[in-house]
């Protein structure tokens, strides 16, 4: 059985407990992790405290910050291969994905090292005459970075990259399910290296864990992933330490098909934008809105190309679907699909687990038009599409606003004009047209609604983790004239 550390103060270490961590594919036992609970949290946020204001990294410079990145970069990328098998072993992600994935993910960190010392502030045009003023962009302080499970070294890096630019420390939460990959960077951090404390990776659970460190004064912002209501507790353990928050919550994201589209390129997309990661996704496209005229033809394609999907071992190059990350995620799963069915939604394909050892359920596909179905509201974090049909542009609209949510949405049209609209009229934070899923350390991505506040990705991230100070440099040699009046 592998064995992991947690990571705090630049040392390895087993933790406060200890927790079994099972392999989604079988169900079984594979790997011991170390839980960080109340006594864990402290030394790690005190750890990143201390890093922040003392030794080596308050005295570097930018472009010196930016160098450890760029060798952080570097690793990701020479350790990708170790890293997407941690992390298909230990979540159930097919190494199809996370190999690409993490590979990725190298870039992103190789975005923010360049951005280190392009972080300004402005010398000011002050309406007074014998005063220069000027900002200070400064670090916000340390930071808590909460990840869930479905990708926590993508979903880390946004955090860790501009929070590590602006000159922050850190303690990243891994999810307590898979939390191997994030647990493994961290021997990464630690070879490129990071002075100690700088960053300081842990594992737990959310109430014991998680609670600690978003209710621990030490902490000034909190960089969080997860679903909504743990979001809603997150802001309220930060409320007497008044930390700020940042919150990624996923989301119930339209994809919109008119009838003028072209469908098979669409269909793919439709495919990849449910089925890809198990539907364990927060942009996952669970809700097909499609135009009437069009809906039987589109169905039929997405039927057959859900059910030619190759579910099986994660591990295994060939496999396209593989388990859910969790038991409690696919219970979770199958008790809305039973709920939707009762509710009167038409079985297009799946809706079942697949029967044998692991977290497997079938590429499901409900026809839920005419019907209140609970798929097509609840966020179900699985391989799950609702479908729904409209008449006009307008019903388009207004079904695919009709949610709590706004992260992402995609629309498929050859009508540039009619696409267009759609962009404006559409809520969300991530508008695709005519493609699904794409994403970019250049491009911000966050929602609107419940799909949370505070963008990732791009220049504005790395700012977000910055305070301004404001500087006043008396410029004459006179004395200050009347003490009594504000100059
Ligand atoms: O996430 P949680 P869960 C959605 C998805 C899923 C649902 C629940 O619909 O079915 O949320 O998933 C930590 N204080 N998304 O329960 O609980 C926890 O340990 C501080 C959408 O797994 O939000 C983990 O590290 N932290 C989504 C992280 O929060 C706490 C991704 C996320 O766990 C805590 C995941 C607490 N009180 C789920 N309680 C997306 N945006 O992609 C838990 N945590």
């Amino acid at each position: 059985m592998q064995r992991f550390q947690q990571y705090i103060d630049g040392v390895f270490e087993d933790g406060s407990a200890r927790f079994d961590s099972l392999d989604p594919a079988t169900g079984d036992v594979w790997a011991s992790m170390p839980e960080a609970r109340e006594e864990d949290v402290d030394r790690a946020v005190k750890a990143a405290e201390k890093a922040l204001w003392s030794g080596a990294w308050p005295a570097m410079t930018a472009t010196a910050r930016g160098k450890l990145l760029y060798r952080l970069a570097d690793l990701v990328q020479a350790n990708a291969p170790t890293l997407a098998e941690l992390e298909t072993q230990d979540t159930g992600k097919i190494i199809r994905e996370t190999s690409a994935q993490i590979a990725y993910v190298a870039d992103y960190y190789r975005y923010y090292a360049g951005l280190t010392d392009k972080i300004e502030g402005a010398t000011l045009a002050i309406d007074k005459a014998d005063m220069d003023v000027w900002t200070r962009r400064e670090p916000v302080g340390v930071v808590a970075a909460i990840v869930p499970w479905n990708s926590q070294l993508f979903l880390s890096a946004v955090k860790l990259g501009p929070a590590l630019a602006a000159g922050c420390t850190v303690v990243v939460k891994a999810s307590e399910d898979g939390p191997a990959p994030l647990l493994e960077f961290a021997r990464l951090v630690h070879e490129a290296g990071f002075p100690n404390g700088v960053v300081n990776v842990i594992t737990g659970f959310g109430p014991s864990c998680g609670s600690a460190l978003t209710r621990h004064p030490g902490v000034a912002h909190i960089a969080f992933t997860g679903g909504p209501s743990t979001a809603a507790q997150v802001v309220r353990n930060s409320a007497e330490s008044l930390a700020t928050t940042s919150l990624e919550l996923g989301g119930k994201s339209p994809f919109i098909v008119f009838a003028d589209a072209d469908l098979e390129s669409a269909a793919n997309a439709q495919v990849a934008g449910i089925f890809a990661a198990t539907g364990q996704s927060c942009v996952a496209g669970s809700r097909l809105i499609i135009e009437a005229s069009v809906k039987d033809r589109f169905l039929d394609l997405l039927k057959a190309k859900a059910e030619a999907i190759r579910i099986g071992s994660p591990l295994d190059m060939r496999t396209e679907v593989g388990p859910l990350c969790t038991l409690r995620q696919r219970d979770h799963i199958e008790k809305i699909v039973a709920a939707s069915i009762e509710a009167g939604a038409k079985v297009v394909t799946g809706a079942k687990a697949v029967d044998g050892e692991g977290f497997y359920y079938l590429p499901t596909i409900l026809d839920c038009d005419g019907v209140t179905s609970p798929s097509v509201e609840a966020e179900l974090f699985g391989p799950v599409l609702s479908v729904m049909s409209f008449e006009t542009e307008d019903q388009a609209v207004q079904l695919a606003n009709d949610t709590r949510y706004g992260l992402a949405s995609g629309v498929f049209t050859r009508n540039l004009a009619r696409a267009h609209r759609m962009i404006r009229k559409i809520r969300a934070g991530i508008v695709w047209v005519n493609t699904y899923r794409a994403v970019s350390p250049i491009a911000p991505f966050g929602g609107y609604g419940q799909s949370g506040q505070g963008r990732e990705g791009g220049m504005a991230a790395a700012l977000d983790y910055t305070r301004t100070k404001t500087v006043w440099l008396r410029t004459s040699d006179d004395p200050i004239p009347d003490p009594f009046v504000m100059r």
